[in-house]
């Protein structure tokens, strides 16, 4: 009977996780990266990449403190797929600007805590327009690969509901917070079955 349930859980989970892509390893810092789709605010974003675990490691907004980890999301083809297919365009970052920081660059800062020192700003941003605060992939390239820029909330700072979504996010699960093995399972589907993309609503 217990393989009988085991078999149906098993079943009930395999659509979820074929639908995933492999979230990709990278060797220079053991750690795991993931790009998710959907319309989705950076607060949807964030709270769900938090609530990733892979491998029994703890997921989050991805943090990007290298040209090397900028090239490496840009480059690969899972993730950013190289310069010709520009895969995450407007894709979430773990960076934020805290309420009351000086405008336009001061207070940046990673979901973690790591030190924001590494920066891949494209010409002319962090620039604060109409109030920015969330770090997203601009469409451009430099040598360090996909440049930076600061995104709004809100799409239309007049209209407290017309809420900007970015086009995805990505998700770092890294080796320092491991989670028991038996809850891994769960949580993943916890986690997928928590992302509920919204319908995306006119950008003005
Ligand atoms: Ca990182
Ligand atoms: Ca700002
Ligand atoms: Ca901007």
């Amino acid at each position: 009977m217990k393989k009988v349930i085991i078999l149906i859980l098993l079943m009930l989970l395999a659509p979820i996780g074929a639908a995933m892509a492999t979230p990709v390893y990278w060797s220079a810092n053991g750690h795991y990266y993931e790009r998710i789709d959907g319309d989705v605010t950076w607060d949807e974003a964030n709270s769900n990449a938090s609530s990733q675990v892979y491998m029994g490691l703890q997921g989050h907004l991805v943090t990007i403190t290298s040209a090397a980890e900028n090239l490496f999301l840009t480059n690969n083809a899972d993730i950013g797929g190289g310069e010709d297919l520009n895969l995450i365009h407007l894709y979430w970052t773990g960076g934020f600007q805290p309420a009351g920081s000086v405008e336009p660059d001061g207070g940046w800062s990673w979901v973690t805590g790591e030190a924001f020192t590494y920066n891949n700003w494209a010409s002319g941003e962090p620039n604060d327009y109409a109030g920015e605060m969330y770090l997203g992939f601009d469409h451009g390239f430099t040598a360090d690969g996909k440049m930076w820029n600061d995104l709004p909330a809100l799409s239309d700072v007049d209209d407290p509901t017309s809420l900007y979504m970015g086009n995805g996010f990505i998700v770092e699960y890294d080796g320092s917070t491991p989670v028991p093995e038996p809850g891994t399972v769960l949580l993943l589907g916890l986690g997928l079955l928590s992302f509920i993309p919204l319908k995306k609503k006119l950008i003005k």
